[in-house]
C-alpha cells in the first residue's frame, strides 16, 4: 500500500501545480491512440474547469521535429501537460521553460527536477499492466475534486482497454484498474460481465457484431459479411428469426457454446496461440449510461472507436465523443470505423494472397508499401494484428509508405528476447532513419531507398545480441 501513497503523493503536488494556476493557459499534448485520446479528454475536462484556456495538439511521437515545435510554443503558456508520453524524454522537457506535468505509464527514463511526473512505474506499480494513462489523468481529476468525480470513470476505464490492460483472469483489468472500476460499479454507472467479446454484441444483430469485431481480428470474417454469414450457417446457426435479424442475446445456450469453440478454432486456425485465441470470450465492460442501443455502451467497442478515429487521423471526432457529444459526431465516427476496418481487411487480403510476405533469417517482413489504401498511422495497429504470422520467434515486421520515407513497425511474441525498441533504433541509426519503442513493439521510419540496408542490419544487430 506505501505504494500506492507515494503515487498519491506525486498526484497531490501535479494537483496543487494545476490549482495553482488556474485560469492560465494550457498547452495539452497527447498521444492519437485510444488511451492518449481518452485521457486528453480527461484532462480537458479538467483544465477546463479550472478556468484554464487550452490548445490541444496531438503528435505521432516525440520525435526531434515534434520536440522543436514543442519547445517553441511551450514558453507563451502557464503549463504544459503531456499525457500518454513525456517519461521518456524527461531531459528535453527540464529544459522547457514554462511547468511540465507528465502522465505516462511508460517505462520511465532517468528523472530529473522542474518536471511533475506522474509514472506508476516510479513506485513499483506496472503500468503497463495496472494502469493506463486514462486511469492516472482520472486521477489527477479526483485529486483536484477532493475524492469525487465518478463521473469519468468511463474514460479511464475506455483508456485501459484501448491499451490492452485486460490481462487479468479472464480479460479483466487488473491492479489500480480494478480500483477505478470497482469505484463506477459501486456509483451503480459501470457493470462487469464474462461473456462472448464481440464487437457490440449488446447492441447489434449477431451477423454485423462478427463482421465488425478487430479484437481479435476474425480472419475472413472480420470485414467480409457474405463468408460471416456463410460461417454462420455453416454452424446452423440462423442468422435471422423471420424478419428480425439475431442478436447474440437471442442465441440459445447450446448456439453459444457452438459459436464460442467455432471461433476458438477459427484464430487458432490462423496460427493465433491459445491465448490469443481465448481472447473472444471473457470480461466485458458496460456503460450504464450510454443508451441500450448505442455502440459506446460496450467500453472495449468505445475504444475501437476511439483507436479507428485516431487512426484515421480524425482527432476532432474523438475528443468530441470523448467530451460527452453524440449524435451526429458519434455517426461519423462509425463511418470512420467502417474506412479503417476496410482498411485492415484490404491489409489482411493481401497476407492471405501471400505475395507481401518475405522470410529473413531473423525477421518477417510484411511488405505494404505502394499500397494507397493504407496510411501511416495504421501500421502499428496492423503489426500487432498480424504478429501471428511471424515464424517462429522471428521479429515481425510491416513497412509501409510514410511521408518521411518508410515507417516499419516490428512486433515480437512472447518469449522471444530480442529487444524490439533497441534492434529498430541500432538499424534505423545505421541507415540515416530514426527508431525506438519498447521491449516488444517499437518501429522506425527511414529513406524509401534503404530498407535491403535496414533487414541486413536488423539481421547484424539480433545475431550481435545473442538472441537465438
Ligand atoms: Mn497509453
Amino acid at each position: 500500500m506505501s505504494d500506492a501513497r507515494d503515487l498519491s503523493d506525486v498526484l497531490s503536488k501535479a494537483a496543487e501545480v494545476v490549482e495553482e494556476r488556474s485560469g492560465g493557459r494550457a498547452l495539452l499534448v497527447s498521444h492519437y491512440d485510444a488511451d492518449g485520446l481518452a485521457a486528453a479528454s480527461i484532462t480537458l475536462k479538467t483544465l477546463a474547469k479550472r478556468g484554464y484556456a487550452i490548445h490541444y495538439t496531438v503528435v505521432e511521437q516525440l520525435t526531434s521535429g515534434t520536440i522543436a515545435r514543442i519547445k517553441k510554443l511551450a514558453p507563451s503558456y502557464t503549463i504544459l501537460v503531456l499525457v500518454d508520453m513525456g517519461s521518456g524524454a524527461l531531459e528535453f522537457l527540464s529544459k522547457i521553460n514554462t511547468c511540465v506535468i507528465v502522465l505516462d505509464h511508460h517505462l520511465p527514463g532517468s528523472r530529473t527536477a522542474n518536471v511533475v511526473e506522474v509514472n506508476p512505474h516510479r513506485f513499483n506499480i506496472d503500468g503497463s499492466k495496472e494502469i493506463s494513462s486514462s486511469g492516472l489523468a482520472y486521477l489527477l481529476s479526483k485529486t483536484l475534486e477532493g475524492g469525487k468525480g465518478v463521473d469519468l470513470v468511463p474514460l479511464a476505464v475506455v483508456g485501459a482497454l484501448g491499451d490492452r490492460q485486460d490481462v487479468g483472469e479472464r480479460f479483466r483489468l487488473t491492479g489500480l484498474n480494478r480500483q477505478i472500476v470497482r469505484e463506477g460499479v459501486e456509483a451503480g454507472i459501470i457493470e462487469e460481465k464474462i461473456d462472448l467479446r464481440l464487437f457490440g454484441c449488446g447492441s447489434r444483430p449477431l451477423l454485423k457484431a462478427l463482421v465488425y469485431t478487430t479484437d481479435p481480428f476474425l480472419p475472413s470474417i472480420t470485414g467480409e459479411e457474405s463468408s460471416a454469414l456463410a460461417f454462420l450457417k455453416s454452424l446452423g446457426i440462423e442468422p435471422t428469426l423471420g424478419e428480425r435479424m439475431r442478436t447474440l442475446n437471442d442465441l440459445n445456450r447450446d448456439e453459444r457454446k457452438k459459436l464460442a469453440s467455432a471461433l476458438v478454432k477459427l484464430l487458432l486456425g490462423a496460427g493465433y496461440s491459445v491465448n490469443e485465441a481465448e481472447r473472444i470470450y471473457g470480461a466485458t465492460y458496460i456503460l450504464l449510461r450510454e443508451p441500450l442501443d448505442s455502440p459506446l455502451r460496450d467500453a472495449r467497442e468505445f475504444a475501437q472507436l476511439l483507436n479507428a478515429s485516431g487512426r484515421m487521423g480524425c482527432y476532432d471526432l474523438a475528443i468530441a465523443l470523448g467530451l460527452g457529444t453524440r449524435g451526429e459526431v458519434l455517426l461519423k465516427i462509425t463511418e470512420v470505423a467502417g474506412q479503417y476496418r476496410s482498411i485492415l481487411a484490404k491489409s489482411f487480403q493481401c497476407v492471405r494472397e501471400g505475395k507481401v510476405i518475405r522470410e529473413g533469417r531473423k525477421y518477417t517482413l510484411v511488405d505494404l508499401r505502394k499500397r494507397d489504401f493504407l496510411n501511416e498511422r495504421v501500421s502499428g495497429a496492423l503489426a500487432s494484428l498480424l504478429l501471428p504470422y511471424a515464424k517462429g520467434d522471428k521479429l515481425l515486421l510491416v513497412a509501409v509508405d510514410s511521408s518521411e520515407g518508410v515507417k516499419l513497425s516490428a512486433r515480437k511474441r512472447n518469449g522471444s528476447r530480442v529487444l524490439v525498441g533497441e534492434v529498430m533504433a541500432k538499424a534505423a541509426q545505421s541507415v540515416g532513419g530514426s527508431g525506438g519503442g519498447h521491449e516488444n513493439a517499437g518501429g522506425a521510419t527511414i529513406p524509401s531507398d534503404k530498407l535491403e540496408d535496414f533487414l541486413k542490419e536488423v539481421e547484424k544487430v539480433i545475431e550481435a545480441s545473442g538472441s537465438p
